[in-house]
């Protein structure tokens, strides 16, 4: 099936096979169109590809945005394959939907969220955020998405829970073998996960996030490299302990738990000092905290950042 299209494709054109096959399936599933519907409208917001109106953020950036097509091509999604163009051409080996992600640990009040409900926690926002890889290039992305903190207060997180990890399906019978320890998994503290800015995207450009991004729900956390936004989440434990991350593992001198995009503290292998955002020539000089810092400074100050890398 052609699920990367040729290059002169409108932008807006690009998800329409992923909406397409989407949309059969539900139908398949119903068994008769008459059935199909009948299905929720929340199931709905699927066959169509839209989220319908969305709040406006004021953490918004102004910056122009990258294009639809740079998006959703241009990933990084090891599960579906390590090349940049191997997750768009991948996307049926993930089924995003039936889909539900268990949210557990030190919490009161354990329990599984359906898409259906996350996207009932809060108001859906436009979440338009610079974005930077440790590679060394950028994006603005429009995301769509609710605050982590809604979530979080669902569940009522006790008193010792300190930190926050975030598991990734891994399906071995169609995902990547070897390269990571999957499944892969992230973590924040806990007042990272509760900082305004976190959130859980469920959207980019309006519509229904694409796999290749991180269907249906994934982390993104803009002040930190892009690696922090575990995709495909199954999972959210809240936890004691700091966790030990698949980066962590893999490679615990290149990758530290915080990952703060920092201009000043080198990955080994790529300068953080400058990044180029794609879609342009020139490289911009990389801003401490990813141009966040008025929102985030406060969470390490006094924090040796060489050392909590
Ligand atoms: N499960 C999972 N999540 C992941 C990754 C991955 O390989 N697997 N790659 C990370 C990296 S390195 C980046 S830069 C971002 C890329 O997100 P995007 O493709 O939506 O821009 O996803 C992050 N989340
Ligand atoms: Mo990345």
């Amino acid at each position: 099936m052609l699920i990367r299209p040729p290059s002169d494709i409108l932008p807006s054109e690009i998800t329409a096979p992923d909406i397409y096959r989407e949309r059969r399936r539900f139908i398949a599933q119903a068994g008769s169109l008459a059935l199909a519907a009948a299905l929720p409208a929340s199931h709905a917001h699927a066959a169509t590809g839209s989220l319908g109106p969305l709040a406006a953020s004021p953490l918004s950036t102004a910056e122009e945005r990258t294009s639809r097509k740079a998006i959703t091509t241009y990933n990084n999604f090891y599960e579906l394959g390590t090349d940049k163009s191997d997750p768009a051409e991948n996307t049926h080996r993930l089924k995003p939907a039936p889909w539900s992600v268990r949210v557990e640990g030190l919490v009161n009040k354990p329990r599984t969220f359906g898409i259906d409900e996350l996207l009932k926690l809060a108001p859906l926002e436009e979440r338009i955020y610079r974005m930077r890889c440790v590679e060394g290039w950028s994006m603005v992305i429009p995301w769509v998405g609710i605050p982590l903190a809604s979530l979080l207060r669902q569940v009522d997180p006790q008193g010792s829970a300190k930190y926050v990890e975030f598991v990734s399906h891994y399906d071995k019978a169609t995902m990547t073998r070897g390269v990571l320890d999957w499944p892969y998994t992230e973590g924040l503290r806990l007042d990272e996960a509760r900082n305004p800015l976190t959130i859980l995207a469920v959207g980019l450009y309006g519509e229904v996030l694409p796999v290749q991004n991180g269907a249906p729900v994934r982390l993104v956390v803009p002040w930190k490299y892009g690696f922090k936004g575990a995709k495909s989440i199954v999972a959210i434990r809240l936890v004691e302990k700091q966790p030990i991350t698949a980066w962590m593992k893999a490679g615990p001198s290149e990758y530290g738990f915080y990952s703060n995009v920092n201009p000043e503290v080198d990955h080994p292998r790529w300068s953080q000092a400058t990044e180029r955002r794609i879609g342009e020539f020139s490289k911009r000089k990389t801003l401490m905290y990813n141009g966040y810092a008025e929102q985030v400074a406060s969470l390490y100050s006094g924090m040796d950042l060489r050392r909590f890398f």
